[in-house]
């Protein structure tokens, strides 16, 4: 089998409408990686850049799945920890040019197109299967097509992070939204992240993930919340004494892809390109929902109290949150109502 070769083009980043997008005004400068070996010379090289650690499940589902099934005309090279970029300053990096591929959020994506911000709501999708039965419905298309045009950005796949839950330093039991006042709750940093904090009746903190578990053991914030197997990945355990199973969202990213390098590939490179990020995200999908199963019990036994609070208490004021907000003036319409009828 032969496979068309495609030379990167690494000279001047072609930003195309994105060079409109205030956000990314004043930022410059490609960054030149290439391989120093003759044989691999004409591979592409596909950078992604990521806070997850190389043992979150995407990470490895990516390295076994991924890498080896594109490894005939390109050459994936994962920088996790955000090694590479900040986190939630892929998305331009990719834009410009600099980068090939991130695992992105609707929250990222709504600091720059705001009728994202509708996947940031909590207590909207209803578990794994529904995600990727929505990203598959066609009714995101007019959204993934504006991220395409704007931002160069190709939405390959949506990968499952887990259902996220309030994660705590301090002792006191949360039964409802009203327990959490006060407790500085890390959250990622924007402002779709921000409020979900605040809908949960928490003081929402800003801090990049890199930076969640000296602040959990210097006592910089109270708490975080992300899903069980994220608690376990990244030994949040280690500094915190309960975990209260909110479920708050069912958190996704989406497997973000360069629109200039996909441009590039053959259509035969494209379907392996795209058959090969469905098939890791399955697999990491199944991993993670596997974990959340059965970590309540790991944590008990490292001294953890682990427990479900009121969720419907959680459930009404988030939601009630939500469709008060700001945020929903930019929902498309009748969209929320889509995502609900999805069985
Ligand atoms: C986090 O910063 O809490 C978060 O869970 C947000 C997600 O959108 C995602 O970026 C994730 O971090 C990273 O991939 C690290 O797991």
């Amino acid at each position: 089998m032969t496979h068309h070769i495609v030379r990167r083009r690494f000279a001047g980043a072609a930003i195309g409408a994105v060079a409109s997008l205030a956000m990314l005004a004043g930022m410059s400068g490609a960054m030149l990686v290439g391989t120093s070996s003759p044989a691999l010379a004409d591979q592409i090289v596909l950078r992604l850049s990521s806070p997850a650690t190389p043992t979150d499940q995407r990470a490895v589902a990516l390295t076994e799945v991924f890498a080896p099934a594109v490894a005939d005309f390109a050459s994936f090279e994962p920088h996790w920890n955000a090694s590479l970029f900040r986190q939630g300053t892929e998305l331009e990096a990719i834009a410009r040019g600099n980068l090939e591929m991130s695992i992105t959020s609707p929250q990222e994506l709504a600091t720059i197109f705001p009728e994202w911000s509708i996947f940031t709501a909590g207590y909207l999708h209803r578990d794994a299967d529904h995600q990727v039965k929505v990203f598959e419905s066609g009714i995101m298309d007019e959204m993934k097509e504006r991220v395409e045009d704007e931002l160069g950005v190709k939405l390959l796949t949506v990968m499952y992070l887990g259902r996220r839950q309030v994660n705590l330093r301090t002792e006191d039991r949360i039964e409802t939204p009203d327990d959490l006042a006060g407790i500085n709750l890390r959250m990622p940093g924007t402002d779709a992240w921000l409020f979900l904090g605040s809908a949960l009746g928490a003081n929402p903190t800003p801090l990049a993930f890199t930076e969640v578990y000296t602040a959990l053991q210097t006592g910089a914030v109270d708490g975080q919340d992300n899903p069980l197997p994220t608690v376990r990945d990244s030994k949040f355990y280690e500094v915190t004494r309960q975990i209260v199973l909110t479920s708050h969202l069912v958190d996704l990213n989406y497997l973000a892809f360069s629109k200039r390098v996909w441009d590039e590939l053959t259509e035969e490179q494209q379907g392996i390109v795209q058959a090969a990020a469905d098939e890791a995200a399955e697999l990491g999908r199944q991993r993670q929902l596997a974990l959340e199963d059965e970590l309540a019990d790991y944590f008990e036994e490292q001294g953890l109290e682990v427990y479900e609070p009121d969720i419907e208490a959680f459930r009404t004021r988030v939601q009630e949150a939500y469709l008060a907000s700001e945020f929903a003036a930019d929902w498309p319409d009748g969209m929320l109502e889509q995502i609900n009828a999805i069985e």
